[in-house]
């Protein structure tokens, strides 16, 4: 049991039961076709007529389930619902759920549920921890690994309809002809799944790939050179996704290098995109190393432009201001651009979150985002609605996870981050599931759905992540960690003449008067750019969520807690929080021995071993170093630390900037 099936454990059905059941479609499409394949081999209840009924557009992609005297009908307005129905209805026999009587009607809250994979053509992953690269490009087009297609599946069982193939960080070789037909390959492969490929692109491709005098958006030569180099896409993928772009950030190039636009930018690309309905996926994640905080950034150089870009652009927002922090408040750009629509990106993959080692599950991380209220529109104006098409006129809504997948047996390293993936995707399909609902499906087909078993192991899921936050980062801390790896702890971090914005000194500021970043309007002000009253509620101290604390304030060691103890005390007491509670995992996996397969049941709980050393280094890191700016004892009902402050400082992760 190495966890290659995922959650896709179905049991195929007898030829007895199948024999007393009928599988009805009325179609010729592949994807039809696939349908009721599954059904043919895992459906045990009664008979099944799958419709496609083109008149029924308000489903969009998505389908209804109902039950007669006779069966089950599945209903869908495009063919692709019917897979979803289909898989759908898997679910529901998977987890046990009466299906005599059914009435579900099931629309997707976004248009393009999409993965990012930050995969290299060399192979490696920025960022994975599952191992190297699922495609093989030197293979394709001619070999096609099983995986593929298994991959596009798994997708395809839980909505996920766009898969944006390379890193954002691009390599211009992607649009070169020769790769080109990889990509054909694999998106002939994905196209059955209901699957579209995109594809992220360098901006100095025109220079760089066909030696164009420069790449200058407003140069006609350069937007000929886009015109026909995505002709040349659409001409070997017909349903192309359209384009990621990462410009001017982090040492890219983009449109700023020749005075122009990120909306100039973005326009070249949507423009010849257009004709083919494709779409630009244009990334705000910006930020330079000026007086200016860095978790303002992006509010300052895209609100300018909000009603310049075309309606085929959608920028793509990471959930929150700075880089998918274990907490984060949400980006303020969200709701406030007006006139352009915006897309949120989560990161799947742990970078920040003890990589596939520590058990979190990151459904409550995705909701909070999602579910905070922007106030842009008054009360109620969640991320979800500003996101989702509800408050904001879209062409086209999306959602984007930077993926955790790599070419690993279990295909994510972790066994539990499978549930990030699967998370991701029922979200971006219903955005209103609860997280705790998401855990139960998940566990109910990955492992089994004994009551025994699921209670401890959905409190597990549900309280990890609270738990990765109080072990490293809690009360609002935040980017800490050690230089590049983002492994480990690193708080006294300095590099001689280093970005000051990659210096864990940036954002956690402490000395003898506190700990924090004051973002309020005594400090960077960062506040003024959400819409009251958050602004009010982040920057006064007094009224501050106190799991936010430290983001929005620097903070005196002696400032009381809502609890009554100091901010020094909170901090000590939340760190051994974290440490206990993966402690208490541990003991609750072993107590369930007896329900998983053997294999399955070590593997987690050798991570678990490690998540316990990681938080226990974590809080002695963190509290040693802290302690020598509050020159106060650590209370001393918590468990000591174990190290030496001076030993932590001298440990050299052997970890490369892409793991
Ligand atoms: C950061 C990662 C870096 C990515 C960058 C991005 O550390 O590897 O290239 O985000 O999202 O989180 O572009």
């Amino acid at each position: 049991e190495d966890g290659s099936k995922l959650w896709l454990r179905g049991k195929a059905v007898s030829a007895e039961v199948a024999a007393k059941r009928q599988i009805v479609i009325h179609s010729e499409s592949i994807v039809v076709g696939l349908a009721s394949k599954e059904l043919e081999q895992y459906w045990a209840g009664s008979s099944v007529e799958l419709i496609v009924d083109k008149k029924l557009k308000k489903l969009k992609d998505g389908y209804t389930i109902s039950s007669s005297g006779r069966g089950l009908t599945i209903c869908a307005g495009e063919e692709i619902g019917l897979l979803y129905g289909a898989y759908h209805l898997l679910r529901l026999q998977q987890e046990g759920k009466d299906l005599q009587r059914i009435a579900i009607e099931e629309i997707p809250d976004y248009d393009v549920r999409m993965l990012n994979h930050w995969d290299n053509l060399d192979g490696s992953i920025e960022r994975g921890y599952a191992g190297q690269s699922l495609w093989k490009w030197e293979d394709l087009p001619r070999t096609i690994s099983p995986r593929y297609a298994q991959y596009a599946r798994a997708n395809a069982s839980i909505g996920i309809n766009a898969t944006v193939l390379n890193n954002v960080n691009a390599s211009p070789q992607i649009l070169h002809s020769d790769y080109l037909v990889k990509v054909k390959a694999l998106a002939d492969i994905f196209r059955k799944y209901g699957i579209r490929v995109y594809l992220s692109i360098n901006f100095s491709s025109p220079k760089i790939l066909d030696g164009l005098e420069n790449s200058d958006p407003s140069n006609k030569e350069v937007q000929r050179w886009w015109k026909s180099k995505v002709k040349e896409i659409y001409t070997l993928i017909p349903d192309f996704g359209g384009f990621l772009v990462k410009a001017n950030s982090e040492g890219q190039p983009g449109p700023q290098d020749y005075g122009r636009t990120h909306a100039d930018g973005a326009n070249m690309l949507a423009d010849a995109l257009k004709p083919y309905n494709g779409l630009v996926m244009w990334r705000a994640f910006v930020y330079s190393p000026t007086k200016e905080d860095r978790a303002k950034q992006a509010y300052l150089e895209f609100m300018p432009l909000d009603g310049q870009f075309r309606d085929n652009v959608i920028i793509q927002i990471k959930n929150g201001p700075v880089d998918f922090q274990p907490r984060e408040p949400f980006t303020p750009l969200f709701g406030a651009m007006r006139q352009t629509a915006g897309m949120v990106e989560f990161q799947i993959t742990q970078e920040y979150l003890g990589f596939s080692n520590h058990l979190v599950y990151l459904a409550p991380l995705f909701k909070e985002t999602l579910d905070s209220d922007t106030y842009a529109d008054g009360s109620g104006s969640t991320v979800a609605k500003i996101t989702d098409g509800t408050l904001r006129p879209a062409y086209k809504t999306a959602i984007a996870g930077v993926a955790n997948i790599g070419e690993d047996e279990n295909w994510t390293g972790h066994h539990f981050a499978q549930a990030n993936w699967y998370a991701f995707g029922r979200l971006a399909w219903n955005h209103a599931l609860s997280s705790e609902q998401i855990a139960e499906e998940w566990l109910k087909q990955t492992f089994t759905d004994e009551q025994q078993f699921l209670k401890p192991m959905i409190h597990m899921m549900m309280t990890s992540r609270e738990a990765a936050v109080n072990y490293m980062m809690p009360l609002g801390l935040h980017h800490i960690f050690a230089f590049d790896h983002h492994y480990g702890p690193e708080p006294w971090g300095d590099r001689q003449g280093g970005r000051p914005d990659w210096m864990p000194w940036y954002y956690h500021n402490a000395n003898s008067a506190g700990l924090g970043f004051d973002r309020s309007a005594t400090g960077s002000n960062a506040v003024s750019q959400y819409f009251p009253p958050l602004d009010r509620i982040y920057g006064d101290l007094e009224t501050c969520p106190e799991n936010l604390l430290l983001w929005f304030h620097q903070v005196p060691w002696s400032h009381k807690m809502k609890n009554g103890h100091t901010m020094w005390e909170e901090l000590c007491y939340k760190y051994d929080e974290g440490v206990q509670q993966v402690r208490q995992f541990q003991k609750v996996w072993d107590g369930l021995e007896s329900h998983v397969d053997s294999q399955r049941f070590a593997a987690v709980q050798s991570k678990l071993r490690i998540q316990a050393q990681d938080a226990i280094w974590w809080k002695d890191a963190c509290l040693l170093y802290f302690q020598t700016f509050s020159k106060q004892p650590i209370p001393y009902d918590i468990e000591r630390p174990i190290h030496e402050l001076e030993d932590l400082k001298k440990i050299k992760l052997n970890m490369s900037y892409h793991n």
